[in-house]
């Protein structure tokens, strides 16, 4: 949620014959379909000070952040969480998998009809080789009557040089030909994954990732907080195939949200989804220790 604040609306007059200076707030729009830089009707005080008009405005509202951000703040975050699904769904795989290491910088501004776009300065670390590279990235979370999902632009071309090719390989040689459940709960309820099945755990945070960059507007923060069972379905068109169910925790709201997902994997195709399906909610769902 956005920061709660007490919102001064000041309106300058005339002053040596200057154009109007009104600093507004930009929460009025955040709830609503209205202008996104409507300026509020409601004023609780005016005050003339000489050629200074002051309205004042004592409003309790959820605040967007417009401007510089402060990179440790939601804002900042949720936007580059964003990032990291981005990445996830076009280069991840069970040997590579991007996540936000740092917000170095970023900024945020309204777009007159089509939504909010956010400039950022951020460090993504692949979490395999442990390499991290400064990035700049783009995303725009439209707005509008019909809810689509955010757009991003991300340049870190030094991670995607990691070479993970001959463990891919080996991976899908292993695999190409078995077809069962292979397990449940990863991480398990201490915590502890596997190391045979740590590639299909990380396989499911890049599939996730899909979910999650479907999902995600400014006001949620997504994390894949388990695997909860993993089936391999028989191998099509030279590509892996699972139906796995997924546990996202929502750190907004503090939900725990249920997915199916169907989706294939090769080497040479990465990771493609074919269906994805929320469940219903989920009422003895246990949120795991953490991960991420
Ligand atoms: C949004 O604006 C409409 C009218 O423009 C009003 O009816 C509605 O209550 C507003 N919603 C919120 C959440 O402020
Ligand atoms: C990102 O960093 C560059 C170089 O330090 C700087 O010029 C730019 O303003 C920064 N962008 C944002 C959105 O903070
Ligand atoms: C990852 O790299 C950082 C330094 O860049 C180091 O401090 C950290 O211990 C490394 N972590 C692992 C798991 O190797
Ligand atoms: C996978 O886990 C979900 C949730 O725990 C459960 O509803 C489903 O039946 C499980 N499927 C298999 C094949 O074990
Ligand atoms: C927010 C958003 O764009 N959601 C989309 C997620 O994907 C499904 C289909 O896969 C769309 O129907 C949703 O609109």
């Amino acid at each position: 949620m956005g920061l709660r604040i007490i919102v001064f609306v000041v309106v300058l007059l005339g002053v040596t014959g200057s154009p109007t200076v009104t600093i507004r707030p930009e929460a009025a729009s955040v709830d609503n379909s209205t202008h996104p830089n409507r300026v509020p009707e409601t004023a609780g005080e005016t005050q003339i000070f000489g050629q200074q008009k002051v309205l004042l405005e004592e409003a309790e509202v959820d605040v967007m952040e417009t401007g510089e951000l402060n990179p440790n703040h939601y804002p900042a975050q949720r936007a580059a969480k964003v990032v990291q699904h981005y990445l996830n769904t076009l280069y991840g795989s069970p040997y590579r998998v991007f996540g936000l290491h740092r917000v170095h910088s970023g900024n945020a501004e309204d777009l007159v009809n089509s939504g909010r776009k956010y400039q950022l300065n951020i460090s993504v670390q692949e979490l395999i080789s442990n390499k991290t590279e400064k990035c700049s990235a783009e995303v725009l979370f439209p707005r509008g009557e019909q809810q689509r999902s955010s757009q991003v632009q991300a340049s870190c071309e030094e991670l995607l040089k990691i070479n993970t090719k001959a463990q891919e390989e080996a991976l899908y040689q292993q695999y190409k030909t078995s077809q069962s459940v292979l397990t449940a709960h990863l991480p398990d309820s201490y915590g502890h994954i596997d190391p045979d099945m740590e590639p299909f755990w990380r396989l499911g945070t890049v599939a996730s990732s899909f979910v999650m960059l479907n999902e995600s507007t400014e006001d949620t923060l997504y994390n894949m907080a388990q695997v909860a069972n993993i089936t391999q379905l028989a191998t099509e068109n030279d590509q892996l195939k699972f139906d796995y169910h997924i546990l996202l925790h929502e750190m907004v709201s503090q939900e725990i949200i249920h997915w199916k997902l169907l989706f294939t994997w090769s080497p040479a195709e990465g990771v493609k989804v074919l269906q994805m399906e929320q469940l219903p909610h989920c009422h003895d769902c246990e949120i795991p220790p953490t991960t991420n």
